[in-house]
């Protein structure tokens, strides 16, 4: 299998942070989806990464659905099987999923020239992920994991969105949401965060 994408997209970060959980046979090839002559178009109809070759030709595409096929693909899911656990860590995605829309909008708002941005777009796209962290943070137990006693698609994509919102939209969430930054501090130093840290972005001290 191979996984198309930038080192620097969260979306394919959940993709390559599972890869390295599960050690899975996926290699990364390190395609720009920008570019007028991207390549990502022919791999997938949206032109955006992640992009995953599953067979010669066969592309899944929108990181929940690849992220879903890693998950599965080899029997060890990181998905619990109980109902409560399972929408527990759907909850947790959908919400993660969230953040990271909301803080790649931002970016792209604030590249665009400046007398072009809206500064209330900027603005609706920052309470969104101030809002999902502090409902986070009051729904959260505390403690390693956020669903349950194990590392679960709850954790990977959750601790990608608030990592990415380190790089791209640098605030001190923390200490509104202590449980969540201890959590977070476990989460990152797990190998499979180490290995997939964007280029260009340093964690806070
Ligand atoms: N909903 C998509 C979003 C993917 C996405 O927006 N990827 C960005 C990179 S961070 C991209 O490829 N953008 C290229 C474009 O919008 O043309 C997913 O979850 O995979």
């Amino acid at each position: 299998m191979k996984l198309y994408g930038s080192p620097t997209s969260p979306y394919v970060r959940k993709a390559r942070v599972l890869i390295s959980e599960k050690k899975l046979p996926v290699e990364f090839i390190n395609e720009d989806p920008w570019p007028a002559d991207s390549k990502i178009p022919s791999r997938n109809p949206l032109g955006k990464v992640p992009a995953l070759e599953i067979e010669p030709g066969n592309y899944l595409f929108e990181s929940p659905l690849v992220v879903h096929y890693l998950d599965h693909v080899d029997g060890k899911t990181l998905t619990p099987k109980d109902a409560g656990g399972y929408w527990q860590t759907q909850w947790w995605q959908a919400i993660g999923n969230g953040i990271l829309d909301a803080a790649v909008t931002r970016v792209l708002e604030t590249r665009r020239p400046e007398d072009k941005q809206m500064p209330e777009k900027i603005e609706r796209e920052e309470a969104r992920i101030h809002r999902a962290a502090d409902v986070a943070e009051a729904r959260f137990r505390g403690g390693p994991y956020l669903v349950g006693s194990r590392f679960t698609l709850a954790d990977l994509v959750f601790g990608v969105a608030m990592q990415y919102v380190d790089f791209r939209f640098a605030h001190d969430w923390r200490s509104k949401c202590p449980k969540l930054a201890e959590w977070h501090e476990g989460i990152v130093e797990r190998r499979s965060f180490q290995e997939t840290v964007p280029p260009g972005f340093t964690p806070p001290a």
